[in-house]
Order: C-alpha cells, then structure tokens, then sequence
C-alpha cells in the first residue's frame, strides 16, 4: 500500500486522509466528531497528578463516544502526538477501509494528520475504541474508551452506566513505570499497579430507587483478565461482545463463582436499584489475595417500583448464522515463538523480541510487505476455525471485521453466543464458527497485547 493512495486532500496545515464521500451523496445526515489524540495529564491517583497520558480528551479520559444503529457516523482523528498512530473500532463489523490497522488498511497517521473514518454501525451494542499503532505506549498510557451503539429505538431503562476498567502502572508518585516486562510480555503479561474504573478508583453514582439501570461494562485493559461479580441486586447479563445474548450468561453473585471478563470483552448488564434509599449496588472483582469494590450505585428518592420483567429483550443484530452442516475447518495453533526475525512494525512501534507465534510463525509485522494472510475464506461461507493453545498462558482472541460463535472445547462449555473475542484458556483446543460475510484483511491476534505486539498476531482474508 502506497502512502499516497490515502493523502487525499489538505486544509489549515493538516492533511485529511481516508473517508469517502458517498455518504454524503445518500443524503444521509451523518454524526461528525473531530477526535483528537493528545498528551494529557490527570489525577489517577489522589492529590498526585499523572503526567504522559495519552487520551481523546483535554486532560480527561477518553469520551463515551455515542452513535446509533443504522446511522452514519464520520470521525476526523487528528494526531496530537510526535509518534504515528491509528485507530480501531473493536467489535464494529465496517468496511475494512475503516477498521484502523496500519499497513494493512490504512497507511499509519502522521503527527498532525487527519484520517478521517466514515462508518454506518451495523450493529447495536457495547463495544470500544483503541490505537492499532503504538498500541502498547498509547493504550498503557491512557488511549481506551468505551463506544457505544444505541438501539434504534428505546429499549427500557432509566438510566445508563458506562464502566471502563483498565489498569495503569504507576509508582508511588502516580508516574508511570515501565510499561511491559520481558518477563511479562514472554508469560501472561504485564499487569498494572493501580486498577482504575473511568480513570478513577471507584466509580460512584446516584440511581433512582427502584429504577432500570442499563450497566455497560468495558475491559480495556492491556493484560487483565477480570472475575466479577455484583453485591446488592438481582440482575441479568442481556449482552455480551456487543450482541444481544442468545444463551444466557449467568449472573454472578459471588466472588468463588465470578464472570470472567478478558481484555478486548464488554457486558451489557441489567440492574434494578434497591427500593430504599440510600442501599447500594456493587460492581465488585476479584484480585489476588482479595477482593475490590469497581462500581457503588447507591439508590436515591423515591422507589420508582420497576421490575426486570418489564423489560423485552433486546432486538437481535443482523449477524449471519452459520451453517455447521458441512463447514470447513481452519485451524490455528498459537504458541511460542520459534526463533525470528524481529516484526518490522515500521511507524507502529515494537517491543524488540518475539515470544510467540501463530501456526509456528511469529506475526512479520505491521509493515511487512507480502506477509501472507494466516487463512483465506470465500465471502459468504460458513467456516469453523478451531484455535489450539500450546501454551500454559490465557489469549483473549479477537478477529476484526466478523462475529464468532464459540461451539465446543475441549476443556469445558461453552455458551454458544455471538462474540469478537474469545479466551483461550491453558491448553484449550476451542471451535468457533463463522460466517465470513464481510471481505477483506481482518486482523486476528491475541488482545493481551504484549503477546500481540510480539508475535501473536496475523490476519485472516475474506475475498
Ligand atoms: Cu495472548
């Protein structure tokens, strides 16, 4: 791909690259956001300041951002920063023009350029936002958010939650500290010093009593993978990855008996606040060697006497079902990495070692030319790939661009719903199914992403 291909036009000393202009023809009336990455500095820690962040925000962390089902949506990304970057959309079945992963649909942003996505959200739900270059500094340094798809008409609750969990590693002066270990990077990760909600220790927010609470719950972490559970209310997972669950995900009430969220995953929660003022509603995790509040509702007024039943089930995403009559199964081992050349990530950054591989090969890198894609499926067919750990650490796998349904392992069961990202558990030998109804190079990579950025990485292509 040439750079010149995607620098199309330029106005006020910056360039505006990518887009296109057929929205604009329909008549359709678009969202536009101009989204700036930027340095920031915030207080993540109490009475200390964070210097070096990276947000879309001016010393605040990244927005909501908000846009409805079946609606154009144009975001102009200018860079702020002196490093390249790119921005993906997780979990958002667009064009692959849009999908944000350098070299492989689009040439990296420059400082100070503007590339500028155009995309209609096929799909109601939870998903989120990330940069697809330096995407170990800028995401550790801050740059996740939470995307949100609204149903195109109301479904029901009186107010809405938006939970984005992440990690920061910080010292005791609330600066940053290395942000990934070798040590790390070759077993299950780096994990942070301070675990954050909303770039706070805990968020905390006034419900009605009684009232319908849509809770929107993001992992956005760089490496961990979280067990949750709710104190306080009774409760039900309606999505999971974006799509209205076809299976249900149980609810959970205890800490010996958590839902596992993994990086790259989000849940869409229905609660209902306490009728007394004042009770709360706890979003706890559990960590090593104990347990930790993430979110306290507390009820407010009067009771507002709602009941879960009242809500109807969401409406279903236009997903392909597939066909598991006759399906062609692809397989992919993931594993170390056998000795390689270091990936050239040109303007992405890299770690400088690889530890791991897919199908035996560590991910060339993003700049590599001719590296060939790790499995080729014809638009239209139902295909089950069927991912083989070799490894004794956990991989959420996330594809771009396609929805998954898990159908069988080797370790457990699994709940059959409509996913982008899936975790692979120790020595698991997990069979998803797909339908591969949208072309294009999609990325396919694990998203702890110091086992992405060295070698656990690649692309599948749907032509
Ligand atoms: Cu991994």
């Amino acid at each position: 791909m040439q750079r010149r291909d995607f620098l199309k036009m330029s106005a006020a000393g910056v360039t505006l690259a990518g887009g296109g202009s057929a929205l604009w023809a329909a008549g359709a009336d678009p969202v536009v956001q101009h989204l700036k990455v930027q340095p920031a500095q915030y207080g993540l820690m109490p009475g200390k300041v964070t210097q070096g962040m990276v947000s879309l925000a001016a010393d605040a962390p990244p927005p909501v951002l908000r846009m409805k089902q079946g609606q154009a949506f144009v975001a102009n990304v200018e860079n702020g920063m002196e490093d390249y970057t790119a921005m993906h959309w997780h979990g958002l079945r667009i064009p692959n023009a849009m999908d944000g992963v350098p070299y492989l649909t689009q040439f990296p942003i420059a400082p100070k350029e503007i590339f500028q996505y155009t995309f209609t959200p096929p799909d109601a739900g939870t998903y989120w936002y990330h940069p697809h270059c330096m995407t170990m500094t800028q995401m550790a340094l801050g740059l996740t958010g939470v995307l949100v798809v609204e149903e195109a008409d109301d479904v029901g609750f009186d107010s809405e939650e938006v939970l984005n969990l992440r990690d920061f590693r910080l010292n005791g002066e609330g600066q940053f500290i290395d942000l990934y270990t070798g040590r790390g990077a070759a077993r299950g990760g780096t994990h942070g010093t301070v675990m954050a909600v909303n770039w706070q220790d805990v968020q905390r927010s006034d419900h009605a009593a009684g009232s319908l609470v849509r809770m929107r719950v993001a992992a956005t972490d760089t490496t961990r993978i979280y067990k949750l559970y709710f104190v306080g209310t009774d409760g039900e997972i309606i999505a999971w990855d974006g799509h209205p669950v076809d299976y249900a995900v149980p609810f959970p009430v205890s800490g010996d008996d958590p839902l596992i969220l993994s990086p790259g995953q989000r849940m869409d929660v229905a609660l209902r606040m306490p009728s007394t003022e004042g009770e709360t509603v706890k979003l706890m995790a559990r960590v090593p060697g104990g347990v930790r509040e993430l979110a306290v509702l507390t009820s407010v007024g009067q009771d507002a006497g709602r009941v879960l039943s009242e809500l109807k089930p969401l409406p279903r995403n236009p997903l392909s079902e597939p066909d598991l009559t006759n399906p062609r199964v692809e397989e992919f081992v993931f594993g170390w990495s056998p000795e390689g050349d270091l990936p050239n990530n040109g303007f992405c950054g890299t770690l400088g070692y690889t530890f791991w591989s897919i199908n035996r090969k560590p991910w060339a890198g993003d700049a590599s030319e001719g590296t060939a894609a790790l499995a080729r499926l014809n638009l239209g067919e139902t295909v089950v790939l069927r991912l083989r750990n070799e490894s004794p650490n956990l991989h959420p796998i996330h594809l771009h661009g396609l929805a998954f349904r898990p159908i069988r392992s080797n370790k457990r069961d699994v709940l059959p719903n409509m996913t982008d990202t899936a975790l692979l558990l120790k020595d698991e030998v997990l069979e998803v199914a797909l339908v591969a109804d949208n072309p294009g190079k999609w990325a396919f990579h694990c998203h702890v992403i110091e086992h992405q950025k060295t070698g656990l990485a690649g692309y599948i292509e749907v032509v």
